[in-house]
């Protein structure tokens, strides 16, 4: 069996990783949204349901939130549940695709009215901050073009700048703004924040505080995101991760389900750039579970993270070095794919044991009966999904 070695624990033992609330809730595509029998009515039950997650693998501490979908009369009253729970609140997520006003654009639309409304969503966002203890403000916008023409694209850009700089003025000394880019869904045509560059660009422009949100699902096919997590960390604006897995478009399917090789090199360059249980860089999940069982799927998910932390980190980087300095190209290769392919999971379960946690923490959780009684517990009422 594989050892990790002390040093590697170490590492892993720090690790956290954020779950989103809208991964306990109900999702589906255009065609369906399929109900799941316990599924929860209301943020403090998406809470109760995170921390489960964490109870059986210490990995996932924290729950992100996002605006209006949790929406509650005290947010004090919702912290204080979380913290009962053994988590705490986390990244808060603006919406501006849900509403009739934002058809055109939301931070960059022409209109003043429109703009100054979707500006003041993201001041009344900044005050769940401060109730939550929130640091971060997460920005991801649903705003372009469907055809060629149709706006004025720099014009557009200018706008979002102008609205950025009135939200980023607006945080507290210790919160920042992540603003996540996406190349395509729903403008087809052009997004006004489509890549890497835009957003860079954009909190650049900002200040310190500001960073880019990179969302492994928003890539064309193909695109190599292991760059991209090397030349945003050199710049020191990888503000945060959304984990997930994608095979054709934004799938938010279990992140390390369609490309465990991807993840694997990503999380290789997070650790060659400093960004491994660095506070600076949010690990986040952003997925849904539209037909498999929700809290499971976020075991899964967390575990997936966890499991290929561990293999980045047994890559030898003096021998990686080594053979790069020289040139071996087939030598450097061998290194990787040597701690790809190592399987960690029996030394994983040991460590957990170790430590009181189930070495099993799927299995687990299943016979702990907590899916049959919120099945039979949460009957009536609405079930939470995309809008509530
Ligand atoms: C839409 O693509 C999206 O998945 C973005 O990635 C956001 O992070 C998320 O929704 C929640 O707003
Ligand atoms: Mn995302």
């Amino acid at each position: 069996m594989t050892t990790l070695s002390p040093e590697i624990l170490a590492e892993l033992e720090k690790q956290s990783i954020e779950l989103p609330s809208w991964a306990f809730g109900n999702s589906g595509t255009r065609f369906r949204v399929f109900g799941t029998p316990g599924t929860p009515r209301d943020p403090y039950e998406k809470i109760a349901d995170a921390a489960q997650v964490h109870a059986h693998t210490a990995l996932a501490p924290i729950v992100a939130l996002h605006i209006p979908w949790d929406l509650v009369d005290s947010y004090d009253d919702l912290r204080r549940h979380a913290e009962d729970l053994g988590v705490s609140l986390g990244t808060v997520n603006s919406n501006t695709f849900q509403d009739e006003d934002y058809r055109f654009g939301a931070l960059t639309h022409e209109d003043d009215r429109i703009r100054r409304k979707a500006i003041d969503h993201h001041f009344a966002c900044i005050d769940v901050m401060h109730a939550t203890g929130s640091r971060d403000l997460k920005i991801w916008l649903a705003e372009g073009s469907n055809y060629p023409g149709q706006n004025d694209m720099r014009a557009r850009q200018d706008r979002l700048q102008d609205s950025l700089q009135q939200i980023y003025a607006r945080l507290g000394d210790a919160q920042r703004l992540v603003l996540e880019y996406k190349f395509f869904e729903p403008a087809f045509y052009h997004t006004d924040v489509p890549d890497w560059g835009t957003s860079y660009a954009q909190v650049a422009a900002l200040g310190e505080r500001a960073m880019v949100c990179l969302d492994t699902g928003h890539h064309a096919p193909g695109t190599n995101i292991e760059f991209i997590v090397m030349q945003l960390l050199r710049l020191g604006k990888l503000g945060s991760f959304d984990f997930n897995s994608r095979f054709y478009a934004d799938d938010d399917l279990i992140v390390g389900a369609a490309d465990p090789f991807q993840l694997f090199r990503i999380l290789s360059e997070v650790i060659r750039g400093g960004g491994l249980n660095n506070p600076d860089v949010a690990f986040m999940l952003d997925q849904c579970h539209n037909i498999e069982a929700k809290i499971p799927g976020q075991i899964r998910s967390v575990l997936n993270v966890q499991e290929m932390t561990a293999r980045a980190l047994l890559i030898d980087r003096e021998a990686l070095a080594a053979a790069q300095r020289s040139n071996d190209v087939l030598g450097a290769n061998a290194v990787l794919m040597d701690a790809f392919y190592t399987d960690v999971r029996p030394a994983l379960a040991d460590w957990r044991e170790q430590r009181g946690l189930p070495a099993d923490p799927m299995a687990a959780f299943l016979a702990s009966g907590y899916l049959e009684r919120i099945s039979a517990e949460r009957v009536g009422g609405a079930q939470a999904g995309w809008g509530a």
